[in-house]
């Protein structure tokens, strides 16, 4: 038996986004958001789903909060929708939207619930999009406008800050594979989408700490990739492997983290872009210091240098052609070894130990937070709604083991939020996929905790995590 020591102040959290559970798409003044565009097209998502009604979380959020409390949560991560608060993306609040988080922010406090709160987990207001979205410098401005406006809002009731989720997919899925909103599949343009992204971050995060000053914990929530080398003695697969940790992790690290464009990036993605539209100052505004690194992290990947006869990599739902990785057509991904999850992701967990480690190393005295971690399973309902997710108690306990072992080699990591409190709005693959400990019936919305919610309550009730 083995055992891992969660002792307070260690954060156990639940994570959620606002479009893939609020639903209440068109009321209390919420405009329309890129997302609502995307799964409005046809072709889109799996089975036309969309985030119209979602878990109807808008109307439901008092209930939602009372699971957690009852889970014994310290901490919950939810993101805001910039359509509801500003539905043009700039000028005037919505009165109705600010009204709706400060129910939910004063709700937590109740329950002694600290929220985390991601200001952009990819529902763009969709007049930004209309201007050019994240393809034009002008939405970085826009964003931190906005941030500030958040701050001035609701910093009575949170003091932790996260700017972007997973930036890595609004640039490389959003634009350049266009499997997600807004469906653009143009590699150089991915790019550009990038550096307005780590723009935004660092504007965002200096306007945050302009209202809120040394109160304000600031944060980013990166989807970090551990790549390994098929062959581990073939130098090419090697240098395959990091690349996609230069095109998957340096891209968003190195600027935010060092001031820096890195030079491998640039030689990478050279016959794509020069890099041009990083002008003077840019990286000095990017690099702002941090509170906290978060870390989403779901598998890994192993890769090699592309073989002749190798297939195409398969892009998921919606797959459109485009690979999500500018300038690495020669680098082939090898199909998933092992059990998989409901995504055809695999289950590593120990790719999470080497992932916190590492950063642990490269960036001392910045601690560590997973801001997601979870898994999609088959799940199966029985008629009342209940779920023994035993696959998903295995998967969260293997990888908060892996959390506990980068702890005991020394890495500063704070917290733990598990991916998600709700099944929810799985984006391309709408709702066929599962990832909460709470089971919804789209039917009735009735919520069911599942197996893994007794799991989690007791391991935050113990504080520590024992496997034979
Ligand atoms: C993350 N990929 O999304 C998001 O932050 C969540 O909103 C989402 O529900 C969760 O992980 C589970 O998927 C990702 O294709 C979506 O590499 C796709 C990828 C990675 C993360």
């Amino acid at each position: 038996m083995t055992g891992y020591d969660f002792s307070a102040p260690f954060t156990f959290g639940v994570a959620t986004a606002a479009y893939q559970i609020e639903g209440a798409a068109a009321e209390g003044g919420r405009g329309p958001s890129i997302w609502d565009t995307f799964s409005h097209t046809p072709g889109r998502t799996l089975g036309g789903d969309t985030g119209d009604v979602a878990c109807d979380h808008y109307h439901r959020f008092a209930s939602d909060i009372a699971l957690m409390a009852e889970l014994g949560v310290n901490a919950y991560r939810m993101s805001i929708s910039w359509p509801r608060v500003q539905p043009e993306g700039t000028g005037r609040l919505n009165p109705e939207g600010i009204a709706f988080y400060r129910r939910v922010l004063t709700m937590l406090r109740e329950h002694g619930i600290r929220p985390v709160v991601t200001l952009y987990h990819w529902d763009l207001p969709q007049p930004l999009q209309d201007a050019g979205g994240w393809t034009v410098r002008e939405t970085a401005a826009a964003f931190a406008r906005y941030a500030a406006a958040m701050a001035r809002e609701f910093g009575d009731l949170a003091v932790d800050w996260t700017t972007l989720n997973e930036p890595w997919c609004t640039a490389f899925l959003g634009h350049c594979s266009g499997v997600h909103a807004p469906g653009v599949t143009d590699p150089a343009t991915s790019l550009l989408v990038a550096h307005h992204l780590n723009l935004a971050h660092g504007m965002a995060i200096a306007r945050i700490r302009g209202e809120l000053g040394s109160r304000a914990r600031c944060s980013v929530a990166l989807n970090l990739h551990v790549t390994r080398p098929a062959d581990p003695d073939d130098p090419a697969d090697v240098a395959a492997a990091e690349r996609i940790g230069t095109l998957g992790n340096d891209v968003f690290l190195a600027p935010m983290l060092e001031g820096r464009l890195p030079d491998a990036l640039v030689a990478a993605t050279s016959a794509l872009t020069d890099w041009s539209f990083v002008t003077d100052g840019d990286l000095a505004v990017i690099h702002q210091p941090l509170d906290l690194l978060g870390v989403n992290y779901y598998s890994s990947n192993v890769v090699r240098r592309r073989r002749a006869t190798d297939p195409r990599n398969s892009g998921g739902h919606g797959d459109t052609g485009v690979s999500p990785w500018p300038g690495c057509d020669d680098i082939t991904f090898l199909d998933p070894a092992g059990p998989l999850t409901a995504m055809g992701w695999n289950i590593d967990p120990d790719a999470l130990t080497e992932l916190l480690v590492g950063l642990g190393c490269r960036f001392p005295g910045l601690p560590l937070m997973i801001t997601e971690n979870g898994a999609a399973f088959p799940d199966g309902a029985d008629a009342e709604g209940r779920v023994e997710d035993v696959e998903r108690i295995g998967y969260l306990e293997q990888h908060l083991a892996a959390v506990g072992r980068a702890r005991q080699s020394g890495t500063d990591v704070r917290g733990y939020f598990l991916w998600s409190l709700l099944d929810n709005f799985e984006w391309s693959w709408g709702y066929t996929r599962r990832f909460g400990i709470v089971h919804v019936d789209y039917r009735t919305l009735r919520r069911t905790p599942k197996a893994s919610f007794a799991w989690y309550r007791d391991v935050i009730g113990s504080r520590v995590l024992t496997i034979d």
